[in-house]
């Protein structure tokens, strides 16, 4: 056994007494697009055009297009996203400390409550049973809610519209704030389209979650996927997004570091 961490690290990985579970959904047409009321822009979906695949356009190589909003699929979500977050400093995709994209994760799973109610908020009271049972929320840590959503894939029963709009589980309109004020934590993930609730637009203070993360400098993970591979705590996200200048997030391969 190396004494050099980095080595002992890469050891870990090839002997897989440390895993790498990818929380990343696939990112193709069929990714679904929150549709916001018509009367504000609107992101694109995802689009791939080939350019040659070792034919006339291009005989020794294959290669495409493709188009998207920044917010398409799994994604980051930057400060910079949200009003709030306008002028913190480095806020952006590409002025984020890079170091910020490796962190813990802390898994909260209300699988059950979210399959029984597709409007399910998660509480600071249900958060502070959680903590109970696994200990506090380490500072710096994300907080993942496992709702078992991403297994609707690219399903209607994903974005679940009504007449009412998108009814996807989510942070009570409570928590955002007193996660980023009293745990320090670094941001939020879920398995919906949005960091929010599919409600969250009518609530009093409306998208609470991107709200009240970006306007103290924490980001957002959505769309994310296999989070029943994760233990409670233990897991260490590698979250980069791509280096979109003054970007408010982009599309982002997910990963997870597990031991055992
Ligand atoms: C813009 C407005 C509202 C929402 C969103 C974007 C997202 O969900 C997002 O991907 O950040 S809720
Ligand atoms: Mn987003």
């Amino acid at each position: 056994m190396s004494t050099n961490l980095l080595m002992q690290f890469t050891q870990a990985l090839s002997q897989k007494t440390i895993r790498v579970i990818d929380l990343t959904q696939p990112l193709q047409a069929s990714t679904p697009i929150l549709p916001l009321p018509p009367d504000f822009g609107q992101s694109w979906p995802f689009r791939l055009e080939e350019i040659s695949r070792y034919d006339e356009r291009g005989p020794g190589w294959y290669w495409n297009n493709f188009s998207c909003g920044e917010h398409t699929g799994t994604h980051f979500d930057a400060p910079i996203h949200w009003v709030t977050g306008k002028d913190h400093a480095h806020n952006a995709t590409d002025s984020i400390p890079v170091d910020k994209f490796i962190a813990p994760a802390c898994v909260i799973d209300v699988t059950e409550e979210a399959g029984r109610d597709a409007d399910f908020l998660l509480t600071c009271e249900h958060v502070e049973r959680w903590e109970a049972q696994h200990g506090r929320i380490p500072e710096g840590s994300w907080v993942l809610m496992r709702t078992g959503w991403s297994r609707h894939g690219a399903s209607s029963a994903y974005l679940n519209l009504r007449e009412d709009g998108s009814h996807v589980p989510g942070p009570h309109p409570e928590l955002p704030e007193w996660l980023a004020r009293e745990r320090n934590v670094i941001g939020w993930g879920s398995e919906g389209v949005g960091t929010d609730a599919g409600q969250a637009f009518s609530f009093e203070t409306p998208f609470p979650c991107h709200c009240h993360m970006h306007g103290a400098n924490k980001f957002g993970l959505a769309s994310l996927a296999n989070l029943d591979q994760l233990p409670p705590t233990g897991a260490v996200l590698i979250t980069p997004p791509l280096k979109i200048v003054n970007g408010s997030g982009s599309p982002c391969r997910v990963l997870a570091l597990v031991e055992g």
